[in-house]
């Protein structure tokens, strides 16, 4: 069944959209995409052209997609960069219209807000309503460490600061937090974590940290955690495998010395990932 998917979408490279399609694709998801932006590519270069889309041309967009009647064949919703202010705004009333036609719909949301290099990169209001209001109405949420700490107006640090903060989240509504890119200061600096935390408890994946960093990744962990939990694997499976495939996508995009994420040469890794890791409860 189909994911509705609003994101960015970019012309060069691949964040977004433009990150998260081909690979759900790839594991034979239908996706609708609706767009954010238009970009011609992400603003970690620090310039970029083309539009933002305004809420109401989202809004009409999703509009059309439920006159197709399509809402009861939803299986999930999937947002991520927002854009604009009031994007959060359709994300919501779309994610409300899916589930009163299927309420077993699944909403993860990817609270994009920023990470530890860059610091916040949306609109200042961006924060107070994923805080407020996206991320209680969504089933899984998926912020990296930084976002984490954005989210719970903390910054934490040892895994009991994370749990915390990650039980601070699930308070506040969604099921299941997967955390990315976790760095811990009493860890190696060459080691990278992944947290995924649901109703039965916690798991923990270490992987090394590969020497490079690329925008992209974390719109690519969000998709694929979402394709492996709507395929009914257990929160732990769900997170070694989505850890597995995007740890290969990082070394054949370091192997190919790329500015982009290598989503198309890498298409192999997300069926069947070469590493393994396995994940420890936490
Ligand atoms: N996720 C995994 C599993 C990784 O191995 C790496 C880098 O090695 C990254 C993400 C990249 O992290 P970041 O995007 O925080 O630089
Ligand atoms: O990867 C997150 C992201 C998504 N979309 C756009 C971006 C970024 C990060 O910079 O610029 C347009």
């Amino acid at each position: 069944m189909p994911i509705l998917s609003i994101q960015s979408s970019v012309a060069y490279g691949h964040v977004g959209n433009s990150a998260a399609v081909f690979p759900l694709q790839r594991l034979g998801f239908e996706v609708w995409p609706v767009i954010t932006v238009h970009f011609s590519n992400h603003t970690g270069y620090g310039a970029w052209r083309g539009p933002e889309l305004a809420a109401a041309d989202v809004r009409e967009v999703v509009r059309g997609v439920e006159e197709r009647g399509a809402f009861p064949h939803v299986e999930a919703v999937l947002s991520g960069y927002q854009g604009g202010e009031d994007i959060g705004e359709v994300v919501l009333d779309t994610v409300a219209a899916v589930k009163a036609a299927t309420p077993d719909a699944l909403y993860v949301c990817d609270p994009v807000m920023g990470d530890v290099g860059a610091g916040l990169y949306v609109h200042e209001r961006i924060p107070v309503l994923m805080r407020e209001r996206v991320v209680p109405a969504a089933d899984v949420v998926t912020p990296n460490h930084f976002e984490l700490g954005v989210l719970t107006h903390s910054k934490p640090r040892t895994m009991p600061e994370i749990l915390d903060a990650v039980a601070a989240v699930r308070a506040t509504g969604p099921r299941v937090v997967l955390v990315t890119s976790l760095v811990r200061p009493d860890l190696a600096t060459d080691t990278i974590e992944t947290l995924a935390v649901g109703p039965d408890g916690g798991w923990l994946v270490s992987t090394p940290r590969l020497p490079l960093h690329r925008d992209g990744a974390g719109d690519v962990t969000a998709a694929l955690f979402t394709a492996h939990v709507l395929r009914g694997a257990d929160l732990r499976t769900a997170l070694e495998r989505t850890v597995a495939s995007v740890y290969d996508l990082m070394q054949v995009t370091l192997d190919r010395d790329s500015p982009e994420l290598e989503v198309v040469a890498a298409q192999e890794r997300f069926v069947e990932p070469v590493s393994r890791f396995t994940a420890e409860p936490v």
